[in-house]
């Protein structure tokens, strides 16, 4: 409460559903405070669900505004370096971001789950495991739920995935654990460098009780924090993987947690996954052993290396959501196959460098599928590249080729808007192309 003490005016810069929970969230907790709303879009999601006494500007940012609030909490999606918001913040005006605010509110543990890839898997993995494990969960934050509209769970437990935009603004998060999982090329049109982009990641460990890191990568190490660290890798030590009689096992200090092959998730990377959130739990006081049943039956979100299809021994992959080029290699490093991989790749390229992809596609027995619009810079990277024009086209083509051992994988490496709205789009076209065309594989 004190922290509001002196807040009469506050100003929310970007609506869509951060923007509509901080104001709802104002409203239940603060009504004396009066609000206002500015977008830079003409017709921006969620005005219509505003209410009808907060002043809403749209089309621009209006400085008079920004300069005049006691306090400025900005959307995640808008950079602090955006000259309206920077000129605030040198005027002395306090700029936050819904995060913070769920700080201030919240009393009740938080796990916090950050990195460049697989922060959404390990966050629902989590949030389902403390579920089974007899704890009111709420999950939420970047994965699409709102972190302050959580608050009315009251929960047990608060499992947060945060990017890197919404850490920016976050200087208060009391977390029980955090976690940094890795860290690779992304945003760099947010970003100076990789180092900037680290530094904001590192910000979840500023009140972290414990920080739970990736041992193989030292930039998820927190700098300066008093968090007791726990380190989490493919090697035996604290939470690794140990093999034993030829089966690879989870592994917690040297105790056998699960054995891989009783994981329904596929892919290295997401044993990675199960292990990093049987640590979270353990670091937060939960018994992961009360959830290893869903831990086994756990198949993934949507989108990421999901099995969408499956016929006469052929299997059609959906990972949608790999749109860069890390994702897209973890899901190659954890692949095995009898046949040929028909990987399709391609769509809006992010001005990444995919070179390093060339090696892991030779040692493989894969037949290079490319669409959309930068497509052809895959071209180059192995020899049975061929260039579509579409996933459609690629599907009709293939499917008469296909036999048993096979797999025809969309992990493209890039992101969808050339040809899509979003990725679950992309993701829901294939799987619809998947079980058209896997009906007619013998
Ligand atoms: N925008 C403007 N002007 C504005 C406000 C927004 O141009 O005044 C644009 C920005 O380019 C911005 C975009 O609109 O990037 C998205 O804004 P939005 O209204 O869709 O934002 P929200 O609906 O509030 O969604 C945000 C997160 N979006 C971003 O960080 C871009 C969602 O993460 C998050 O799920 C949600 O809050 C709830 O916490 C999405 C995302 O893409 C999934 N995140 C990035 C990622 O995962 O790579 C970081
Ligand atoms: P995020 O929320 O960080 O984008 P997701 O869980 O949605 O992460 O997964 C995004 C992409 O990254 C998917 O293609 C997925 O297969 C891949 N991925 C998931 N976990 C990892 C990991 N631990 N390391 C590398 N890539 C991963």
């Amino acid at each position: 409460m004190e922290r509001w003490q002196d807040i009469n005016n506050v100003v929310v810069v970007g609506l869509g559903i951060t923007g509509l929970s901080v104001v709802n969230h104002i409203r239940k907790h603060h009504s004396n405070i009066a609000i206002k709303v500015m977008d830079s879009r003409d017709n921006p999601p969620g005005a219509e669900q505003l209410p009808t006494d907060v002043a809403l500007h749209t089309g621009s940012f209006e400085s008079e505004w920004l300069l005049s609030a006691d306090l400025v909490v900005c959307n995640p999606g808008i950079a602090l370096a955006t000259p309206e918001i920077d000129q605030a913040l040198q005027s002395g005006v306090r700029v936050v971001g819904d995060i913070e605010l769920f700080a201030w509110a919240n009393s009740k543990p938080v796990i916090a789950i950050t990195g460049s890839n697989g922060k959404s898997t390990v966050t629902d993995l989590t949030g389902e495991m403390a579920k089974a494990a007899g704890l009111r969960v709420g999950v939420g934050g970047n994965i699409g739920v709102p972190a302050l509209d959580l608050l009315e769970l009251d929960a047990d437990l608060y499992v947060l995935e945060l990017s890197s935009f919404q850490l920016e603004t976050t200087s208060s998060l009391n977390t029980t654990v955090s976690t940094f999982l890795n860290l690779s090329e992304d945003h760099m049109d947010r970003y100076e460098g990789m180092e900037d982009y680290a530094e904001a990641k590192r910000r979840i460990f500023m009140h972290a009780d414990n920080a739970l890191v990736n041992r193989d990568e030292p930039d998820t190490y927190p700098l300066e924090s008093n968090a007791t660290v726990t380190t989490f890798g493919f090697d035996s030590t604290q939470f690794g993987m140990q093999e034993v009689d030829g089966r690879t096992w989870l592994v917690d200090s040297g105790e056998l947690i699960i054995a891989t092959d009783e994981l329904s998730i596929v892919g290295k990377h997401n044993w990675s996954n199960a292990l990093v959130a049987c640590g979270l739990l353990k670091l937060a006081g939960v018994d992961y052993q009360q959830a290893l049943e869903c831990l086994k039956a756990y198949r993934g979100l949507s989108h990421r290396c999901q099995v969408v299809a499956e016929n006469s021994g052929v299997k059609w992959v959906n990972d949608s959501k790999a749109t860069n080029v890390a994702s897209t290699l973890a899901a190659l490093s954890g692949l095995s196959l009898d046949g040929t991989l028909y990987l399709l790749v391609g769509g809006v390229g992010k001005g990444a460098d995919f070179s390093e992809l060339a090696a892991p596609l030779a040692a493989l027995n894969v037949k290079l599928c490319c669409f959309g619009r930068d497509g052809h810079e895959f071209v180059p990277l192995h020899d049975s590249a061929v260039q579509y024009a579409s996933m459609d086209d690629i599907l009709a083509e293939i499917t008469p080729q296909l036999q048993q051992g096979d797999m025809v994988m969309l992990s493209p490496a890039c992101a969808s808007f050339d040809q899509f709205a979003n990725f679950m789009a992309r993701g829901d076209h294939f799987t619809q192309l998947a079980q058209q065309y896997s009906t007619q594989v013998s």
